[in-house]
């Protein structure tokens, strides 16, 4: 199998990480991708190769340009405005009910403002070469689908930052550039055929459902952990289904807690219907390994043997399929347990 992976992702390297109101070591960082990649490496199965570059369009053909422009230049105006900072957070955060009654907001100017303006939460740090990291994610994506599209089976982009929580105007979650996104859409107007989302990450991936909510040509289908109690916290539940042209081309499965192996692969068996009847010439898998049994802040208990199970009930639709790396924080076991998926699609 080809593995699309570029050293841009070095360059982002946060080193801090504000969430449950402390800051600590971030769960999002350098380690994760080089962990994949080392085990990867160590098996002849697997074919690495560096991502073309795409440039800015496929990107903004999914997000606002002004989202862009500001991943862009956000980094270096707020480090003119306070010098000696290493990564940006939001301190304040434009809400759209401040201006109830009154028009719609413009984007502030002043640094802080802009950052609260196009980031929804604390944990997603920006830094001097984030930019350039997510867009070597993207191309990453990119380049993966055009392996596929030219006739490889099966194709792994080792993403890193991650994407499916980052939506057509916002970024956060860890996530800059929806990679899943930009390469599913870049499928669908392109050719013409139908294209499935398949979001296996223990988070939902509010990105994905935004981005293509209203949208018949691009079905987006997650499991994850239950809303009710699990970050995004408020979407991700099995009520919502689409709207307009796309009712009923989103599916989600939110799980209880402690969902085991057998839970998990029955489960992942029903999306997988809903997949085939939807009839897509080409899927994309979310694949996060945070649904493993020891992620540090995750809550469901998939075992390496259950990730090899998945990969294979995936892998029984027989459609022309697209990897991409997202979320997985229990680092010793995460080179293992994509390994473990990624053999169980291709067996
Ligand atoms: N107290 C991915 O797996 N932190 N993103 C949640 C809950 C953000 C996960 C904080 C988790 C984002 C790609
Ligand atoms: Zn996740």
């Amino acid at each position: 199998m080809k593995v699309v992976y570029t050293p841009a992702h070095l360059l982002h390297d946060p080193h801090v990480e504000f969430e449950t109101s402390t800051a600590h070591a971030p769960w999002e960082h350098i380690g994760r991708a080089e962990a994949i990649r080392e085990t990867l490496q160590a098996d002849q199965q697997f074919d690495f190769l560096e991502p073309s570059t795409w440039g800015t369009s496929p990107i903004e053909a999914v997000h606002n340009p002004g989202l862009v422009r500001f991943l862009a230049e956000g980094w270096r105006q707020y480090a003119a405005a306070h010098p000696g900072v290493r990564e940006v957070v939001p301190d304040v955060f434009y809400r759209p009910a401040l201006r109830d009654k009154m028009s719609a907001g413009r984007e502030p100017q002043a640094i802080n403002g802009r950052v609260g303006y196009w980031c929804f939460e604390t944990t997603t740090p920006l830094t001097e070469g984030t930019y350039q990291a997510a867009l070597g994610a993207v191309d990453t994506a990119l380049t993966s689908t055009r392996l596929v599209l030219d006739g490889e089976h099966h194709a792994y982009g080792l993403c890193r930052p991650p994407g499916h929580h980052a939506t057509a105007d916002l970024y956060g979650g860890y996530c800059f550039f929806n990679n899943a996104a930009v390469a599913a859409n870049y499928v669908a107007t392109t050719t013409g055929s139908k294209v499935t989302v398949l979001d296996v990450d223990y988070h939902h991936g509010n990105g994905t459902q935004q981005i293509f909510y209203d949208r018949d040509d691009v079905q987006y289908v997650s499991l994850h952990g239950d809303p009710a109690r699990a970050y995004p916290y408020s979407i991700g539940f099995a009520d919502e289904t689409g709207a307009g042209r796309g009712l009923g081309c989103n599916r989600n499965y939110p799980l209880p807690a402690r969902a085991d192996d057998d839970l998990f692969v029955a489960t992942l068996a029903d999306a997988c219907e809903q997949v085939a009847a939807f009839d897509p010439a080409l899927l994309i898998v979310s694949l996060g390994l945070d649904t493993y049994i020891t992620d540090p802040i995750c809550y469901l208990a998939v075992t390496t043997e259950g990730m090899r199970r998945s990969g294979a009930a995936v892998g029984e639709l027989g459609l022309p399929t697209v990897v991409l790396q997202e979320g997985g924080y229990d680092v010793s076991a995460l080179g293992a347990n994509v390994h473990a998926w990624l053999s169980g699609l291709a067996c």
